[in-house]
């Protein structure tokens, strides 16, 4: 039985990778007939991508709760401490690593240099919060006003239409954004500088944008993995009045993991039509490749780098403990991180990826719930890159100091980044502030931000996977002196 659910999961591995680039092919097949794709179709297309999506969302809540909850609980509290200051020395190190090989990175490629003219950039953005809204956002976050609502709504800084934009649909009318009902309004979408309405036929060219900070939909995780933090720090301190919180949360963690076990069988699909649509929606490459060409290599090797760097030290210190064909045991999740671009919507295929490597259960249902919310590795280079990139194009001289100042905001911003599509590009704007950059630039790299988006979601997954498996190896010794203790029957320290 055993036998044959790992050949299951191999083969669904397999066919996963199969549906990344099939979904590719497919997608550049449709994209080259001379079919005109609306919204619209791009939505059916999209469909059974976003059930699948829709899926490992609503698994996200109950699985990073119970989990995390349910492992600091589970462990005396003096090593679930140890294992949290491991954890968080990795992220931080992995992080500040990063943005230091995307600082060099972008200093010795220059990507930026040799644009003649100062850069014509004529989106303008109206700001409703001053930046340092985004770092208050960060702590806001953290403690949500209540815990339901943290499950629904986040204090966000979003880059938005302005009231006044308008659009012309198909017929050639013109209408007003604000005439829009509110979720008619959710369809549209922003992406180069142009704002496509659902079933346009035309997009109007959008240079205005609006940064508004207010209570949006989409899940406050960081608030989620504080409380479920205090919660299990309290539950371990209650020992045995604690117990039945604490066997209800593991109880409901392993439910989780079942019906993850499941929604992972339609991955393949998933990832097969979520590509399709992303690359039928894809303006041509060719007509930002040009100004933005050099940064995107300069993003993609630093990704590069960084991740393959990351399995080598990694390789090193669990001395050849990677488990044997660790990137193609993480294909599955890899391919789901890319896909969805989004890592929280990818954790249940990560923790379970990490449980077939036999991975503690009570490190894997720590860490990556936490790692995927702050550890976010390919954000903080790709965040680096960006800012140092613009100022080059402005023909900006940053000091010394800038550059310090551009290594905490990059990493702040990765931590304040939601685990969700291009929620990088939004924390940037903090970014641009330290090196006095006009928010209005985050427009001049959208055009290209949702395909490194993906990417940088691939490596900040495998990072957080990596972090797994580093603290598991450290932790090893006082893991199974707990187990020992259990088994003995003694009591929590
Ligand atoms: N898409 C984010 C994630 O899920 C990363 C980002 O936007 O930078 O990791």
């Amino acid at each position: 039985k055993e036998r044959r659910s790992v050949l299951g999961e191999n083969l669904l591995t397999i066919v996963t990778i199969i549906g990344v680039v099939g979904g590719t092919i497919f997608g550049l097949i449709l994209k080259k007939s001379d079919q005109k794709w609306t919204q619209r179709d791009i939505m059916y297309i999209q469909y059974p991508g976003d059930l699948f999506l829709r899926m490992l969302k609503c698994l996200i809540v109950p699985l990073l709760v119970s989990s995390i909850t349910s492992a600091i609980g589970a462990l005396d509290l003096s090593l679930s401490k140890r294992i949290a200051l491991r954890s968080i020395i990795y992220y931080f190190t992995t992080t500040i690593c990063a943005v230091i090989l995307g600082i060099l990175l972008v200093t010795v490629f220059k990507p930026g240099k040799g644009y003649q003219t100062e850069v014509q950039n004529d989106a303008k953005v109206t700001r409703d919060v001053l930046t340092a809204d985004t770092l208050l956002d960060l702590v806001r976050n953290l403690f949500p006003p209540n815990i339901i609502q943290a499950t629904m709504f986040q204090y966000r800084t979003q880059l938005e239409p302005p009231e006044n934009a308008t659009a012309r649909v198909g017929n050639g009318t013109e209408i007003k954004i604000s005439d829009l009902s509110p979720d008619v309004r959710n369809h549209f979408t922003i992406s180069k500088y142009n704002l496509t309405y659902f079933n346009s036929t035309e997009v109007v060219p959008l240079t205005e944008f609006k940064i508004k900070g207010e209570w949006r939909e989409g899940m406050n995780v960081l608030g989620l993995v504080m409380f479920s933090v205090v919660l299990g720090a309290t539950i371990g301190k209650m020992r045995e009045r604690g117990k039945p919180i604490q066997d209800f949360l593991v109880s409901l963690s392993e439910a989780m993991m079942i019906i993850t076990r499941w929604v992972i069988w339609l991955s393949p699909i998933g990832v097969f039509f979520l590509i399709t649509a992303k690359i039928l929606e894809m303006d041509s490459l060719a007509d930002v490749i040009g100004k933005l060409g050099k940064y995107f290599i300069t993003v993609m090797f630093g990704l590069f780098v960084h991740g393959f760097g990351t399995i080598a030290v990694i390789f090193y210190i669990t001395v050849r403990k990677l488990p044997y064909g660790f990137v193609f045991k993480m294909s599955q999740v890899l391919a789901t991180a890319f896909g969805t671009g989004s890592s929280s919507a990818t954790m249940p295929i990560t923790i379970n990826c990490l449980d077939n490597m036999g991975i503690d259960p009570r490190v894997t249902r720590f860490v990556v719930p936490v790692g995927a919310t702050i550890n976010m590795d390919g954000t903080a280079l790709y965040e680096a890159v960006a800012a140092l990139f613009i100022a080059q194009l402005r023909n900006i001289q940053l000091t010394f100091g800038h550059i310090v100042a551009v290594s905490v905001t990059a990493t702040a911003a990765s931590i304040g980044a939601a685990g969700i599509p291009q929620a990088g590009l939004i924390t940037m704007v903090m970014v641009l502030d330290t090196v006095g950059l006009p928010a209005e630039d985050v427009t001049i790299i959208i055009a290209v931000d949702w395909l490194l988006d993906r990417f940088r979601t691939t490596i900040n997954v495998m990072c957080d996977a990596l972090g797994t498996i580093l603290v598991d190896h450290l932790s090893k010794g006082e893991l199974s002196a707990t187990n020992a203790r259990l088994e003995s029957g003694e009591p929590h320290e």
